[in-house]
């Protein structure tokens, strides 16, 4: 535990009606009585019971500063499990610096970003899951976004790791009570198909939450949609379109989106991430042929892809690609965006080849037409499953990858059971299942990671 006492403003930068100051440590309460003075005289803040609020003033040389609230919290019960202090001042910058300032030169050091969350997280008020939860609780911008960040701040996620590491650690110790007794062969203390039985259970719940990333990263990041197609098809236009603003350049020019362009936008409180992209067509060009490249990455790397074809030329434009684009869509949400339809006929689109779930809709990217039809047609095919409170769903990518460590951990277990492994080796591996999983909550953490992770936190949270 660390001694030095921290203080940082905790309310947004600049002028608001009322700001907080924040003080947590040892000598938060001391420190704020010397340049506070209370309204009613012998009522420092030392003499104060906890969660009490006291009226008075800050005050330095003799001159006050501003007349605020005191709110007090005694260890450990309070956010970072120190003694802490909040004080409640006007908004003016002038008076949140002066107050700082008064406060470093009484002896306080100015927070680092997230360090009062780091302190809860070292003082174990909750653990680095929960800690991360924070952030992303500030930050989140959509109901989906605050129910994940607030379910797993609460420890929704924590309790699920909790009863797998208890399960995991109880056939570990099965295991290594057996080789302690390695000399004995007879023995078998860990009954094989029984922890055959519990493997398998294990495995289905990291591959559950494993899979839950997508589910997660979508609802924190924007579901992937990517826009490919022809030059020309009027991808760009449409990109535009959907954002209601003039985000790429739309020329008649063949091969003017180079790069890839994106931009989120929600649509019925979902958020997409839309991602513009060169259009696909043999050229020499080289620049144009890396920006095609980049095309079928993002084409890989999303959820829902909308080709756009030009109504005028349909069945010429689906014959030319199908052969790249297909292949890469089987388990992807595909819509087929008939553009144009101001200038064309509508045709039907023969979809055998296709994957099965494939949609087709016309549109007129330039006139604007059907845009709220493909907006409704996106929101279904996101196949977002509303989440209730208790569903744990994994959104932070380093949550994600040691899940995915885990998971591969505990399938060598499968094998090492399955193939009558010695028992040291699958115990090896269970170990090693269950430290990723402590990776995620903090139990083996370096402070390498930690900082890592708290200096991405705002400062005075
Ligand atoms: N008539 C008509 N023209 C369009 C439509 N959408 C795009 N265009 C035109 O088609 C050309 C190419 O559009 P652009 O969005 O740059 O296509 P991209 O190469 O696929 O990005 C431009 O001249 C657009 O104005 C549409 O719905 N109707
Ligand atoms: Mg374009």
């Amino acid at each position: 535990m660390t001694n030095e006492t921290i203080c940082a403003i905790s309310t947004a930068p600049g002028v608001g009606g009322i700001a907080v100051i924040r003080i947590s440590g040892k000598e938060a309460i001391s420190l704020c009585d010397r340049i506070f003075q209370p309204r009613k005289a012998g009522k420092s803040l030392a003499l104060q019971p906890a969660y009490s609020l006291t009226y008075g003033t800050i005050v330095e040389k003799g001159e006050a500063v501003d007349d605020v609230m005191m709110a007090l919290f005694r260890a450990p019960h309070s956010f970072t499990g120190e003694d802490t202090v909040e004080i409640t001042c006007h908004g003016s910058v002038y008076i949140q610096q002066r107050i700082l300032q008064l406060l470093v030169a009484t002896g306080c050091r100015l927070a680092k970003p997230g360090e009062f969350t780091q302190r809860a997280f070292m003082n174990g008020k909750m653990d680095l899951s929960q800690a991360e939860a924070v952030a992303d609780l500030i930050a989140s911008t959509s109901a989906g976004q605050h129910r994940l960040a607030l379910s797993q701040m609460r420890g929704g996620f924590s309790q699920e790791l909790k009863e797998l590491r208890a399960k995991l650690l109880h056939i570990t110790s099965l295991m290594e009570l057996e080789l302690d007794f390695a000399d004995h062969e007879e023995l078998e203390f860990a009954d094989r198909s029984e922890l055959k039985e519990l493997a398998v259970q294990i495995e289905q719940v990291i591959s559950h939450l494993v899979h839950s990333f997508k589910v997660g990263n979508a609802i924190k990041n924007g579901i992937p949609v990517a826009i490919i197609g022809e030059t020309n098809a009027g991808k760009s236009t449409l990109l535009n379109a959907l954002l209601n603003e003039e985000k790429a350049i739309v020329s008649d020019i063949h091969g003017t989106t180079r790069d890839v362009i994106e931009d989120t936008m929600y649509i019925h409180g979902l958020q997409f991430r839309f991602i513009d992209t060169a259009g696909i067509r043999d050229t020499h060009d080289t620049i144009e042929n890396l920006g095609i490249e980049r095309t079928f990455q993002k084409l890989e790397q999303a959820d829902i892809v909308l080709w756009v074809i030009d109504l005028s030329e349909a069945s010429q434009q689906i014959t030319q690609l199908s052969g790249k684009i297909l292949p890469l869509c089987q388990d992807k949400q595909l819509i087929l965006v008939l553009n144009k339809s101001d200038m064309a006929e509508n045709i039907p689109i023969d979809l055998s080849g296709f994957p099965k779930q494939t949609k087709t809709i016309p549109i007129s990217a330039k006139q604007k037409q059907g845009i709220n039809e493909l907006q409704s047609m996106l929101v279904e095919s996101a196949q977002i499953p509303a989440l209730s409170q208790n569903d744990v769903v994994v959104s932070n990518v380093r949550h994600y990858e040691a899940l995915s460590h885990a998971l591969d951990a505990i399938h060598r277990v499968q094998d090492g059971l399955n193939n009558d492994l010695s028992g040291d080796f699958i115990s090896q591996d269970l170990r090693e299942c269950i430290f990723h999983l402590s990776d995620i909550v903090g139990d083996v953490t370096t402070d390498e990671v930690l900082g890592n992770i708290f200096k991405h936190f705002c400062i005075g949270k």
